[in-house]
């Protein structure tokens, strides 16, 4: 990660195995500008690849969790300019990310900010989150797979409403639709996602990479397919140290001790 990229994205550990990416664009309400793309990818990417992190929180700071792409920098670009920048391959890299991820959602998750939001596996919101794909008020669309994110999780009705309006939700909506997984006074917001998030880190993490990577491929598959993932995945976890630490741990009464292995 560049010293500049750093400034906008840091790291912090939060106990065993959990790591935070916060985003800290506050005066900009976190926007998106490329430089902080490039330091998301860049973070995700290595935590992606360490043993040591089985779990990721990701939020934002102040008002909002992300307020979208970079409008400034965006206004006056040409299509050309947009391909060149080819910053799907940054959304990529933390869709590609092997490990749980838990979006904290402090305050304004919009256009890519509400994508990003989507690229997470769990979603907790602080009671004064606000979601929405507000692009085309802008003359735009979402770009970084709000359609298809929003439309697998919420299905066609709520999804179309929300894109076509640009309407901004609230967290209770949200909540109510799908789109978020809990919301939590805004008070509470880090210690639940941290607490989540230790939860799961304390879990086997080949079994959880295997959920992951099984439930986000057998979504686009066919069925007989993404079953067919299933029982495979399903049977390489016999293979791991840590399904014979678990079965034994509970046929002889004790607490499991997962090594990740
Ligand atoms: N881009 C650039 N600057 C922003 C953005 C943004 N998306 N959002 C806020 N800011 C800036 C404002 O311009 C302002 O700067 P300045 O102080 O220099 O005037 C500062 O942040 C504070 O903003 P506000 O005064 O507006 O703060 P409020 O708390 O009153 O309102 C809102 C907060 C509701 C978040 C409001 O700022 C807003 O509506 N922002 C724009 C939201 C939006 O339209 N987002 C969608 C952008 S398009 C998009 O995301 C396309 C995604 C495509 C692919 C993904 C690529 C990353």
């Amino acid at each position: 990660m560049t010293d500049e990229a750093r400034s906008t994205v840091s790291l912090e550990d939060l106990g065993p195995g959990v790591v935070l990416v916060r985003i800290d664009r506050r005066e900009a309400r976190n926007a998106l500008d490329i430089p902080t793309r490039v330091a998301l990818a860049a973070a995700f990417t290595e935590l992606g690849q360490d043993d040591a992190v089985r779990a990721i929180v990701l939020t934002g700071t102040g008002k909002a969790f992300a307020a979208g792409a970079d409008l400034k920098d965006m206004a006056e670009r040409s299509a050309a300019e947009m391909m060149l920048r080819r910053s799907h391959l940054q959304w990529q890299a933390i869709q590609a990310c092997p490990k749980p991820v838990i979006a904290a959602v402090n305050g304004f998750a919009l256009g890519g900010g509400c994508e990003l939001a989507m690229h997470a596996d769990i979603i907790i919101a602080g009671e004064s989150a606000r979601f929405g794909q507000p692009e085309i008020k802008v003359g735009i669309m979402p770009g970084a797979g709000g359609t298809q994110r929003m439309l697998r999780a919420l299905g066609k009705f709520k999804t179309m409403k929300l894109l076509l309006t640009g309407a901004i939700i609230d967290a209770a909506e949200a909540e109510r639709i799908g789109l978020v997984s809990e919301v939590v006074p805004d008070s509470d917001l880090m210690a639940r996602a941290t607490a989540l998030a230790l939860e799961i880190a304390a879990l086997p993490p080949l079994a959880a990479e295997q959920i992951k990577e099984v439930a986000l491929l057998g979504e686009d598959i066919p069925l007989a397919s993404a079953l067919a993932l299933e029982r495979k995945a399903f049977q390489l976890l016999f293979a791991t140290q840590d399904q014979k630490e678990g079965m034994r741990a509970f046929l002889d009464k004790r607490q499991p001790k997962f090594e990740g292995r």
